[in-house]
Parts: C-alpha cells; structure tokens; sequence
C-alpha cells in the first residue's frame, strides 16, 4: 500500500443526453486508465463521478420533448451510469447534483463563504421574459448575429460563424420561449470576485508540478487576460436553491454547484461503504492526492474556479494535477451531436465488445492535441494490433503448449542469450509502461504495453518451437516457458485498457486473480502449472461492419440535417421599398428564341396600356409553342436592360420549385392591371 491516498474525479457529465466517443476520449477513459493502474500498484484509490443534473442545458432538453427537468434527469441519469459499467469504467460511486446530500453540501459552501464575506452582491439588468414571468438564460434569447447576420443566433453563441456573444448583444432579440420581445429588469446576483484573488491563485498554480502544457497554457492565458467577477447565483427555478432569504426564487450557477459534486458524491461513497466519515479522508487530509479528469472546454473551471472557492472555504485539498484531454473529431470532422455527427456509446455496444474501443480509442487518445477517431482506423487497430499481435501472440503460445507440452507450463534450462533477452524485456516494458502512467502519457503506456507482445510474437517466430520440437526438445520447452510467462505479464500490463479480455487470458493461464502491478516479472507463472487454452482473445473486424457503422453515421447525419428544400427567407424590407415595384398583369403575344443563346427568349408581351419586348431567360423551362396567350406577371418598372443585343423592357416573374424548374406567375387579370 502506498502512504498516499489518491481521490480520481472524472467530470460529471449533463444527464440531458446519451453519451458518445467524445465523452469516453475526454474525462473517463484515461481516468479509468489511470484508476485501473493504481488499484493494481496497491494504491488506496478512490474514483468519484456522478450526473451533473442541473443548468440550462437540462432545462433545454426538458423544453424540447414537452416534459420535466426532473424526467430528463432520471432517464438519462440512469441510462449513463448504466453504458459506463458497461465500458468497465470502475467508478467507485456514481452520485447526482440532484441528491440531498449535494443540496446540502453545495449550501454549506456557499453560505460559509457568504459568511466570509467572499461575494460581491451587484443589481444588475438582465433580460427578461415578460410572458413567461422569467428571467432568461442566455441560451434562452434568439436573434440576429451581430457578426454574421444569421438569423437564429444564441444569446451566448452564434452556432454558425461561432461568436461568443452575451445576449444584449443580438440584433431584435426575442425570447425563445415565448417569441416575445424581452425587456430589462433589475435583479440582484453574488458574484466571485475572482480577480481579487489571482495573485493567490497564481501563488498556488507555482507549486503544481508536472502539468500538461496543453492545460497550462490555457490557464496562464486566462490570467493574463485578468479574471473577471462571476456571478454565483441564477434567475432560475431549476438548481439548488440560494440559501439566502433575500435570494428567494434563485439558485446556484451550475458551475458552483457542479464540482461541489465530487465532494458531495464521496460523501455518499463514504456512507454507503459504513464508514461515514471516510470522505474526510480524501478531502480533508492534506496526504491525499487529487486528480480531476476533464475535457479542455472545462479546464478554466476546474483550475481557477473551483479551486478558489475550496481555497477561500478552507480544509479541502486541491488538485495535484488536472490532466485534461483535448478533442475528438469523428472522420475528419468535429464531433456535433445536433448535426448528429457522434457514435453512440449505447449503440457501439450493440455491434462490438467494449475492450475494442477502450483500446482504439486509448491509442488515438487527444492527450495534447486534437485527435481523429475514424472506423478505418478502429479497423486497423484490431486487426492489426489486437487480433494480430496480442491475440496471435498469446493464441500461439497457449495452443501450441495444449498440445506439444501436455498443457503444462515446461520447464526453463540452459537459456539462450535470445531466451533471457526475451524474458528481460518484460522488466523493460513494465519500467517504461509505468513510467508512462505515472505521467499521465496513456496513448504511450498502451504502445509500451502491446510491444510486449509485438516482443514476443518475434521471439516466437525466431526460436520455430515448432521446428526444435523434434530436434531439441529443452529448446522447445524454453520458447514455451519464456513465451507463457510474457503472455502472464501481459495479462496484468495491459488490465488497465482491456480488462475483460486480460481477465479471460488470466482465466487460461490459471493465474491468481490477486496478482498485482509489483508481481509483474519474468517468472509469474510456475514450472508445471496446467494452462487452459480457450478461444482467441479477437477476432478481425471485416470490411462489411465498418462500412455499415460508416453508413449509419452518414444517414443520420443527413437525417439531422436535410438540405432545405428551398432557400431561405429574405430580409424584411419597407412597405414603402415595395410601393416602388410597378408590377402589371401581362399576356403573352408573340414568343421567339434568341439566336446563339439556349437560354434565352424573346417576347412581346401585352401590357394593356402598352406592348413591351421582355427578354427572359425561361427557353429551358416552356414550350415555345404553347406560349402565345400564355397569362404572366410583369416587373413594368425595371430599367431596360440589353441581352444579346436585344433591349428587354421589362421581366416576367418565375417562380421556381423545389427541383429547380422555373413555371409562370400565373394571373387571370386583364393586362395592365396593377398587382398590389
Ligand atoms: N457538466 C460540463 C460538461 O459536461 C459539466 C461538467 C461538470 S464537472 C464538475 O462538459
Ligand atoms: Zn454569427
């Protein structure tokens, strides 16, 4: 057991939606990776994570179907925790923001630093929604982007040219609840003055050693831009209630509330094990070592925020690192679950077994950089990687020991300089893997891992036990002792990133189920040990299943997104803008084609008051023949134009359909009559 307690938090995730690849790449692989690693050193670890059930954006998917805050919550809830067991991430608990002991937890907090004197308490005017009797959440204004012009931007961000804006900032802001016009009200928020307490803080980030530079880098930036107050408090129904008699009908910022999760959930570990006051232990105990896995759009939350209000609060401990990850794309492309470009975690499950993403995605990891998830390369890493090397590996070994060696594990004598080299890089590999995890570098500690087998697939094929088998026995028996007790070392090497199928391959080398990181070494398994081969630990993924998963990703992102059916509307102009058309019903008298151009017609048209030559550009869409008396609308007011040396006085109004075919304005006025 090492002295040191270690608490791992992955990120509560909104119970608003299904998770994805994104998720799994960004908080909860590597934390699990992480976890997984330490248990097996012998370390007392505990690994705390939870929905995050409050915020805008649940109160937003409740809007959407027409049902509670409290309905969307529960489902998704339940149905997260649920695809997180299901990918062996081994949270020791998985609380929610909606608990009790959160309420209160968050309460406390924030009431001992209102006690403090910790908030600025400011009057401020804030949009509100006279209709619906509410202040509104950014999220919760629609208009024009200042920016772009689009029509349909967010209060906090224009989702199309990717502005962030604050909601007075849109043009014609509406309510997009009620479609109403908000107008300013006062209101009364408690800010944190963060800017006051940077120089603290930054005192603090000195001591962090070892940090990503990804995650440095963004903090530094932050201070160097100066922290600005935020306001710890809402206009809102749903969250925890502010414990102030003089905050009534408001509740905490999601994001004072959210982190305060972890320390509540451990609370709730604590008691469901029996021992109450063990959170403490991890929270309290300045011994323990905090770890927060998080994705980067969190990073300034759990770096500058959060460890300000533990520092002003006091006796909590703060994070000795945050390793946060970067992004994931998707085929080249930024994950979206609006344009519905995300894989499911749910539906992954449907088609494929768990290790096989953990350990695709583990190798892709966007540990400092962006990374790309595509199916190609899931493909490639389990063909190639998992069913050819691990798998190959460790089926060769096994079988071939079921039937030349009695399935016993032989015995090792008279090495070769090849057998010791073989056997001393489980030493090798094992230095370097844990290296790698002590570092938070997982993509390396997976590489390091299956080289081991890569290791071994080589001395396999070098020594030809197959061959020696006849001529040299001892050698046969050799390549299957060092083989087998590299297939024991990997067994444990690589728990961390496949620990269904490293808990198979224990199962067929009868290896204790107790052995641990510090038992990795070239001698795990004894002379005589009866092995049981199964089956091969992978199978290939074909071509047929990656094209299906590539497809059903394609449809639903064209499903999300349709391409409109017609272009969108324009801008409003003036009445008195549209008083300046002169627009005449109009009869066709006389249709001819203009020579050298296909598109082109030459027309005389009846304008009642007067005949008019219109030059249209219709000769692909009618039937020249069936043109004469053809009824029409007519732009009588526009100024002449010349079109292949032809004057067109005028234009006749088309209308075209949603395949691109252009047909007549038809009206059965007489011509010369205005359309007004
Ligand atoms: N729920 C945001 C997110 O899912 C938020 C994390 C809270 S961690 C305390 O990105
Ligand atoms: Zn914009």
């Amino acid at each position: 057991m090492s002295d040191k307690r270690i608490l791992v938090t992955s990120a509560l995730p909104y119970a608003n939606g299904p998770l994805h690849l994104g998720h799994l790449a960004g908080a909860y692989l590597t934390a699990d990776l992480y976890v997984r690693y330490k248990r097996l050193t012998g370390a007392d670890v505990v690994y705390i994570c939870g929905s995050d059930e409050h915020g805008v954006p649940i109160t937003i998917a409740a809007e959407k179907e027409g049902v509670s805050p409290q309905d969307i919550v529960d489902r998704f809830h339940e149905m997260n925790k649920k695809v997180f067991e299901d990918f062996g991430i081994s949270f020791d608990y998985y609380g929610r923001t909606s608990s009790k002991v959160h309420h209160e937890t968050s309460q406390e907090i924030f009431l001992n630093l209102h006690e403090k004197g910790f908030f600025k308490k400011k009057t401020e005017h804030q949009l509100y929604d006279p209709k619906a009797d509410m202040f509104l959440p950014d999220r919760y204004v629609k208009g024009t982007c200042p920016n772009c012009g689009f029509e349909e931007a967010y209060g906090d961000q224009c989702e199309k040219c990717g502005t962030s804006l604050s909601p007075t900032e849109l043009i014609d802001p509406v309510s997009a609840l009620t479609g109403e016009k908000p107008e300013l009200k006062e209101t009364e928020h408690w800010y944190m003055p963060l800017g006051d307490k940077q120089a603290d803080l930054e005192k603090w980030l000195d001591t962090r050693e070892n940090w990503k530079p990804n995650v440095m880098g963004q903090v530094k930036s932050w201070l160097h831009d100066g922290l600005a107050d935020r306001a710890a408090t809402r206009d809102l129904s749903w969250g925890v209630p502010v414990p102030l008699d003089e905050a009534k009908g408001k509740v905490l910022y999601v994001w004072f509330d959210a982190p305060i999760g972890y320390i509540s959930a451990t609370k709730e570990w604590a008691q469901e094990t029996g021992k109450p006051d063990a959170w403490k232990d991890y929270w309290q105990d300045e011994n323990t070592e905090l770890y927060h896995f998080i994705g980067k759009d969190n990073i300034v939350f759990h770096c500058i925020m959060f460890p300000i209000v533990l520092m002003e609060n006091g006796g909590y401990v703060l994070p000795k690192n945050v390793p946060a990850n970067e992004f994931l794309n998707l085929e080249g492309k930024k994950l979206s679950t609006s344009r519905g470009w995300a894989v499911w975690l749910h539906e992954y499950l449907e088609d494929f077994e768990p290790d096989l993403l953990r350990y695709a995605l583990g190798t892709t990891l966007p540990e400092s950089k962006d990374s790309d998830f595509s199916w190609k390369d899931f493909q490639a890493r389990v063909n190639n990687e998992l069913a050819a090397v691990l798998g190959n590996f460790v089926f060769r070994a096994l079988s071939f020991t079921s039937k030349f060696a009695d399935s016993k594990v032989p015995e090792l004598k008279d090495p070769t300089q090849t057998d010791l080299d073989a056997l001393k890089a489980i030493a090798d590999q094992k230095e370097k893997v844990t290296s790698a995890y002590e570092n938070f570098r997982f993509k390396e500690a997976i590489n390091e891992s299956i080289n081991l087998a890569r290791v071994g697939n080589k001395y396999f094929t070098e020594t030809e036990p197959w061959k020696t088998r006849k001529d040299n026995p001892q050698a046969c028996n050799n390549s299957l002792y060092v083989s087998l007790q590299i297939c024991a070392a990997l067994a444990v090497l690589m728990e961390p990133v496949l620990p269904t199928s490293m808990k198979k391959l224990r199962g067929q080398l009868g290896l204790d189920e107790g052995l641990t990181w510090n038992d990795i070494s070239d001698s795990m398994l004894n002379s005589g040990t009866d092995i049981n081969p199964g089956d091969v630990l992978f199978t290939k993924v074909e071509d047929d299943e990656i094209d299906a998963q590539i497809r059903k990703l394609e449809e639903r992102a064209e499903a999300s997104n349709p391409a409109p059916k017609f272009p969108a509307l324009k801008d409003n102009i003036e009445f008195g803008d549209f008083m300046k058309l002169d627009l005449r019903a109009g009869e066709i008298l006389a249709a001819e084609k203009i020579e050298k151009s296909d598109k082109l017609l030459k027309l005389q048209v009846n304008l009642g008051i007067e005949k008019r030559t219109i030059v249209s550009g219709i000769a692909k869409h009618v039937d020249l023949d069936t043109l004469k008396g053809q009824k029409v609308c007519v732009v009588a007011n526009l100024a002449p134009k010349k079109l292949m040396g032809v004057e067109s006085q005028g234009m006749i109004l088309m209308a075209e359909d949603s395949e691109g075919n252009l047909k007549f304005a038809e009206t059965t006025a007489e011509p010369g009559s205005p359309i007004t």
